[in-house]
């Protein structure tokens, strides 16, 4: 007898890089932001303080380390760093000087490698908890996230962490990230909903794809879709899960040309329910109507969900004020939280929204708490995208290595780390200092060492 799996959240610390020098076409913050200086010390502050807001209310909270960046293995791969030796980062004014020759030849690449993209760590894995999967092992697959150049950078490296923390063989299976082609794009967990009666319970997978492989799908738009459904089998068939309680859903592509580049930027789950756009899939109707037999057949439950019409909130408005990109959890007395972003308050169709929502007392929301995450907003990446759900039993929890869980003390060691040493500007012009580059990449190892991780060899 297994005992009760609870969710655990694992947050991605906010890096001291953290920049606007980059654009991801179809995610319009980050179009909107481009150029702006950035301030890792806030940014990494307000991820913090979300996390903790999540753990003060009783959900078991974690977070991993940001990747060590600049990435300067890949910028000697793409031939922007010649001496090898530099990778080992002891030579700064060197490594420097390199660096400002890269900037003038390929800037986007060089900013591409100073990206702060591994903090959004729904993106980094698809995880299957146990309960789901054919040898009862919690599986993890690393996303290549091969659309986007400096979030393809990332898969290796989660890969590497995931492995660290979860490393006990008996209790945690490990997958490469998938190959990094077109053709099997995969974002991680961004684009699944998983629905279970209770987290120990075996669940219903719900895989959201923006396009089956090719370009098919992304006619008429600017950008196509990330996720394709061809990766989405792939993970399926590799993590064992029951082909009975896995449905694939087409996102709508009208959401994704709006700027849903994720799922999760319109719709969420958490446990039975289900809170989306009603233009978040394609041919919604029928696809909400086959879910919810496909819940009760599977679990033997009732899904909830909670369709938000156009009529009560735009499409726009959704995906400015980042509203279904809000956390749903439980809290310690068992009412259902809505951790939503602060700017759900700032956008008036949405704050109206949720005023209606929370004066009529209908839906499955006890209460809504308001996070504040406006630096990493301004890259696209609100509440959920910041965090990584893992659901794990006491003994799995037990299997994990690492001092990654949040506690009080590792908090206040990691706000004294981030008040202290963070950088409070950060510009492209930057990428080439010596005493930047010494900041960052010293931070980030001791950020490792923190969290009791090994980084990288170079
Ligand atoms: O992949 N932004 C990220 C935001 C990811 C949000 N995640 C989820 N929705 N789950 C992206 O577009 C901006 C550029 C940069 O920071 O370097 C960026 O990569």
């Amino acid at each position: 007898m297994t005992s009760e799996a609870h969710e655990v959240n694992f947050d991605g610390l906010i890096g001291p890089t953290y920049n606007h020098a980059i654009l991801v076409p179809g995610n319009l913050a980050s179009v909107a932001n481009k150029g702006r200086p950035g301030n890792p010390k806030v940014a990494a502050l307000e991820g913090l303080a979300k996390a903790e807001t999540l753990a003060k209310l009783g959900v078991l909270q974690a977070v991993l380390p940001p990747h060590p960046r600049p990435h300067l293995r890949a910028l000697y791969r793409l031939g922007l760093l010649r001496d090898p030796g530099l990778l080992k980062a002891d030579d700064m004014p060197a490594l420097a000087a390199h660096l400002a020759k890269a900037a003038a030849v390929a800037p986007g690449v060089l900013a591409a490698c100073f990206s702060p993209s591994s903090c959004w760590c729904a993106n980094a894995a698809t995880v299957s908890p146990s309960a789901d999967t054919s040898d009862r092992k919690v599986h993890f697959t690393p996303a290549n996230m091969s659309g986007v150049f400096s979030r393809s950078l990332e898969g290796e490296e989660n890969g590497r962490v995931l492995r660290q923390v979860f490393g006990h063989p008996r209790y945690f299976a490990h997958h490469a990230p998938l190959p990094s082609t077109f053709d099997l794009g995969d974002e991680g967990a961004a684009n699944l909903l998983r629905f279970a009666t209770r987290h120990s319970a075996p669940g219903l997978n719900v895989f959201v794809y923006g396009r089956e492989a090719t370009r098919e799908g992304a006619s008429g738009h600017d950008f196509p879709p990330r996720q394709t459904r061809l990766a989405s089998e792939a993970i399926a068939r590799l993590h064992g899960l029951d082909p009975m309680r896995v449905v694939f859903l087409r996102q709508n592509v009208d959401a994704v040309a709006a700027g849903a580049f994720h799922c999760d930027v319109v719709a969420g789950s958490h446990r039975d329910i289900l809170f989306c756009h009603e233009r978040a899939f394609a041919d919604q109707a029928r696809a909400l109507a086959g879910l919810a037999d496909a819940f009760a057949e599977s679990t033997g439950g009732q899904l909830e969900v909670l369709e938000v019409r156009e009529a009560e909130v735009t499409l726009d408005d959704a995906i400015a004020s980042y509203l279904f990109n809000s956390q749903i959890v439980n809290d310690k007395r068992g009412n259902v939280v809505l951790v939503a972003p602060c700017e759900c308050r700032s956008v008036t169709g949405v704050r109206r929204y949720l005023d209606r929502l929370f004066s009529a007392g209908t839906g499955p929301f006890d209460r809504v708490e308001f996070v504040d995450t406006r630096s990493s907003m301004r890259n696209g990446g609100g509440p959920a995208c910041l965090r990584l759900r893992v659901v794990l039993n006491e003994e799995e929890r037990a299997a994990v290595a690492g001092g990654v869980f949040l506690t009080q003390e590792l908090a206040a060691e990691l706000r004294r780390l981030i008040e202290t040493d963070y950088p409070e500007v950060v510009t492209e012009a930057m990428f080439s200092d010596a005493a930047f580059l010494r900041a960052c990449l010293t931070i980030t190892a001791r950020l490792y060492r923190l969290l009791g991780l090994a980084p990288p060899a170079d």
